[in-house]
């Protein structure tokens, strides 16, 4: 499906992410540091209780992103605290800073200034990027998990006691299904999506583009009959996909030189992210005033100029008619 020809001498440029760019130019994400487990009855040593635990989220970042969502979506606003670092990030890494419209601020937990000193506070021997989710213990004074692939699945199932239980994003009798097509929209969409931005060569950009925009066209016939992803109510399968695709046409697409196509441009795909935008919990939590100015102001080794565009035009909350889907 490539629609452009290689140069002929496909010459490696500068990595955004020194340490996770592989020979050839291909971009591979470091692993998650801090991996225990919440659980409900305590048995990992971290139990599941009102008012112990805070997220460390970005507005801007999609793994973040999922977090907050499921935590509205389970009614565990009042149950798990959350609060965002500055959009923009230097060498340094994520900041605490007020902000003019209080969409970020300081560190309510700990006054700690900048997110490294959560993570040298459980391990000061820590070395690696500085990232959210993390999700900090008020108990032991460290963080639990940074492990963005299940932060979202603790928020589903091991705070039950004190959650909405009429929403189930994990139903048991979908767990495979949710599984199947959660690790295919991980590797080829989520972090697809920066396969192909952080290359540092054409060839490897190349194969990340096209492995993407194949599985956007199987995803687009599979929501040509279905509504959601998996079973016919909204599961943690469409809270993974949508924190990719409501990034895609105000970031991927031109950051990340993912244009092929826009999510605009797949009749199935815009219409599933704008229904799933119109529901509590997912728009309320949508900033794309964090999520454009961290991209474009953060990267400099893909946007030197840290010029941050205006556009694009796009309507989310225009009918989406998928309601025909049952
Ligand atoms: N924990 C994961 C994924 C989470 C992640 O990459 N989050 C980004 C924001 S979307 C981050 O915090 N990056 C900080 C940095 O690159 O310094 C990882 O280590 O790759």
């Amino acid at each position: 499906m490539s629609t452009t020809t290689a140069p002929q001498a496909d010459t490696e440029t500068a990595p955004q992410l020194v340490g996770e760019t592989a020979p050839g130019g291909a971009f591979k994400r470091q692993e998650n540091a801090f991996r225990d487990r919440i659980t409900a009855d305590g048995s990992s040593g971290y139990k599941a209780e009102p008012g112990r635990y805070h997220i460390y989220v970005s507005l801007a970042c999609p793994w973040a992103h999922r977090t907050l969502i499921v935590r509205n979506l389970k009614g565990l606003e009042d149950v798990v605290s959350a609060s965002s670092v500055d959009p923009i990030r230097d060498e340094r890494g994520w900041a605490f800073r007020e902000s003019a419209d209080g969409s970020h601020g300081p560190d309510p937990v700990n006054g700690f200034r900048f997110l490294s000193e959560a993570y040298l506070a459980t391990d000061p021997a820590f070395k690696g990027r500085y990232t959210v989710p993390a999700v900090w213990d008020r108990k032991t004074g460290r963080i639990v998990t940074n492990d963005f692939h299940t932060i979202p699945s603790q928020l589903e199932t091991e705070f039950e006691a004190f959650a909405d239980r009429s929403v189930d994003l994990y139903p048991e009798g979908l767990r495979p299904e949710i599984d199947a097509v959660n690790r295919m929209v991980y590797e080829r969409v989520n972090n697809g999506v920066y396969e192909a931005g952080f290359a540092t060569s054409q060839a490897a950009y190349e194969r990340a583009f096209d492995t993407l925009f194949a599985a956007l066209d199987e995803l687009e016939g599979r929501l040509a009959g279905q509504r959601f992803l998996a079973g016919d109510k909204v599961t943690d399968a469409d809270v993974r996909l949508f924190t990719t695709l409501v990034r895609f046409d105000a970031v991927y697409v031109g950051h990340f030189k993912c244009n092929l196509r826009r999510l605009v441009d797949y009749p199935n795909l815009w219409g599933y992210a704008r229904d799933l935008y119109q529901r509590p919990g997912f728009g309320e939590t949508v900033n794309f005033d964090h999520i454009k100015r961290h991209y474009y102001q953060t990267h400099d080794k893909i946007n030197p100029s840290r010029i941050v565009p205006k556009g694009p035009a796009v309507d989310w909350l225009s009918p989406h008619d998928r309601d025909r889907l049952g």
